[in-house]
């Protein structure tokens, strides 16, 4: 007789290792749920804790408007964007002729333009902005979670990752954890009403706050679902690898 995998079980375990991991990092409310507060509720708190930490849906800290950092860093200027010919067409035609196709695994292939992407739900999030050169800044973004117009197009169900590209060449992927994730956005405003400056990405620049900043690409040019990581272009699922940056940091 085939053994079966007790889930329950597992994941009651993985509970008590996550509790174990709480004591290490500290308290965190991200790990309980809501029903906490009950005693008989402690072996379902055990498994969300487990599954909250081992799944990873945890949200990055958030903070309010008055945390924003003053624009200490922008070595390059505040009008500082890319070169490239395709872009600055655009850019002189004040993005009115914009669009980002999103394509590749999915039913549905779109060009979405900026008025497009504003008929979706927004959201606006201020979050740490962590650079791998050491400094770190409190940011507002606000946009259409990616995972809305994941839904729109329709991902094939072997979508695995999703590959973004800006117009200076840079590309990322990150996976579909990251993807679909509430705080993931493609971000057209600073805070509501407030345009994206053009070296905070304008008209489209991702925001990913569970990631480093050199995941979080200005000036997108288009969206791509894929499959394989491996087969993709060089295989390293990122134009920074060849500098030395590993594809998954975490924040900071
Ligand atoms: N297209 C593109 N996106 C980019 C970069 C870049 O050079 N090109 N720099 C990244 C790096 S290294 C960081 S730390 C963040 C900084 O974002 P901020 O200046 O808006 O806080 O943007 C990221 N996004
Ligand atoms: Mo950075």
């Amino acid at each position: 007789m085939i053994k079966r995998f007790n889930r329950r079980k597992l994941l009651t375990g993985a509970g008590v290792a996550a509790a174990g991991g709480l004591f290490l990092n500290g308290f965190d409310r991200s790990y309980l749920p809501p029903t906490y507060g009950s005693l008989t509720g402690i072996g379902e708190a055990l498994t969300f804790a487990g599954s909250r930490f081992f799944m990873g849906q945890r949200l990055a800290p958030e903070y309010p408007v008055s945390a924003i950092t003053p624009r200490m860093f922008a070595p390059f200027g505040p009008d500082h964007h890319p070169e490239a010919p395709d872009y600055l067409e655009h850019r002189a035609g004040r993005f009115a002729n914009w669009k980002l196709p999103v394509e590749g695994r999915v039913a549905r292939p779109t060009q979405f333009s900026l008025a497009d992407l504003r008929q979706f739900p927004s959201r606006t999030q201020v979050v740490m902005m962590n650079c791998v050169a050491g400094w770190a800044q409190i940011q507002p973004f606000t946009g259409v979670p990616l995972s809305e117009i994941l839904a729109y197009v329709g991902l094939s169900p072997s979508v695995r990752y999703i590959v973004y590209e800006a117009y200076d060449g840079f590309w990322q992927s990150i996976d579909m954890m990251e993807a679909l994730h509430p705080q993931t956005l493609l971000t057209y405003e600073e805070l509501p009403g407030t345009p994206l400056g053009p070296w905070k990405g304008l008209p489209l620049r991702l925001s990913v706050p569970r990631h480093i900043g050199y995941k979080q690409l200005r000036w997108l040019k288009r969206i791509e679902a894929i499959d394989d990581l491996t087969n993709y272009r060089d295989g390293t699922g990122s134009s920074h690898a060849a500098m030395g940056y590993s594809w998954y940091v975490g924040p900071a």
